[in-house]
């Protein structure tokens, strides 16, 4: 293993400042609009705001502490989907694991920001690993105070692909929140499940391992740990309502994201928490 970080992170370079942070605008440089290569896995809206002001639409938001919009008072200062996914984490350090792949870690902590909506302790550690044809990504939650952490997590991948031929399975005989039904709980009926329709499914308890298929040549595995719940996203045309939703860009990504959601883990004082994905072009 080589640590390729030096104190406070990659050495400064144009395009990263010491501690690691590229500033966000040099991630604009990719636009799901242009001739993405046929490999790129992750949708980006060509319109997602990169500059922090929003969180960003596309790639993986991490949401945490909760998902969705706040279900209890403690929360009712978090905007939804808690404010992980658009706070900017500092860099921590780059490993290159001849067997694992190249991984990078990121660090946030709570701070005077976070306190004003969210007044506990906490320090987050996310994991990314991106080997060959495989990209994991882990999210270790550390509880630095001594009351009990209560918080939701989830992954909530954006994954590239033509969604009028999306198919995720196996999810037959899941139990299911349906948002689009106003939270009607049901059971899921069919082998594999589409998004040809306005699709926004919570599956409870759904295996933790699941497969994401773009018939008839792309299938994507994913595998998690402790992330035992499952939300399926196409927001259809309900999409061109979203002011960084490029045109059409529901018609090239599915939502597929394991989560922590349909309870709260209560985390102790001092202790420690962690979810990952693992997710394999087969
Ligand atoms: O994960 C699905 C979902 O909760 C949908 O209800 C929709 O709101 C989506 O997340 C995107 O949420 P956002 O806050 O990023 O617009």
């Amino acid at each position: 293993t080589e640590r390729l970080d030096t104190p406070g992170g990659v050495p400064a370079t144009a395009s990263h400042d010491a501690a690691g942070i590229a500033p966000l605008g040099a991630a604009a440089q990719f636009k799901s609009s242009d001739a993405a290569p046929p490999s790129e896995r992750l949708f980006v809206s060509s319109l997602a705001s990169l500059d922090g002001t929003k969180p960003v639409r596309g790639g993986i938001p991490i949401c945490w502490p909760i998902f969705g919009p706040p279900s209890r008072d403690e929360y009712k200062g978090l905007k939804q989907h808690g404010f992980a996914r658009s706070s900017v984490w500092s860099y921590g350090e780059t490993v290159l694991d001849a067997a694992e792949g190249v991984s990078a870690r990121f660090v946030l902590q709570n701070s005077a920001e976070t306190e004003k909506v969210f007044p506990q302790p906490f320090k987050l550690v996310y994991t990314v690993t991106l080997a060959e044809h495989q990209l994991t990504t882990s999210l270790r939650v550390y509880n630095t105070g001594a009351q009990p952490l209560t918080f939701q997590a989830l992954l909530h991948n954006y994954f590239r692909g033509d969604a009028a031929v999306a198919q995720v399975q196996p999810l037959k005989g899941i139990g299911y929140v349906d948002k689009v039904r106003d939270g009607a709980r049901d059971t899921e009926q069919r082998d594999t499940v589409d998004v040809r329709q306005y699709t926004d499914r919570v599956y409870e308890t759904a295996g933790g391992a699941y497969t994401l298929s773009f018939p008839p040549s792309t299938h994507l595995s994913i595998k998690t740990h402790n992330l035992p719940d499952v939300t399926v996203w196409n927001p259809q045309e309900t999409g061109s309502g979203m002011a960084d939703m490029e045109p059409g860009g529901w018609e090239r990504y599915v939502c597929v994201e394991p989560g922590y959601v349909a309870r709260f883990v209560s985390l102790p004082g001092g202790g420690e928490w962690w979810g990952q994905q693992v997710l394999t072009v087969l």
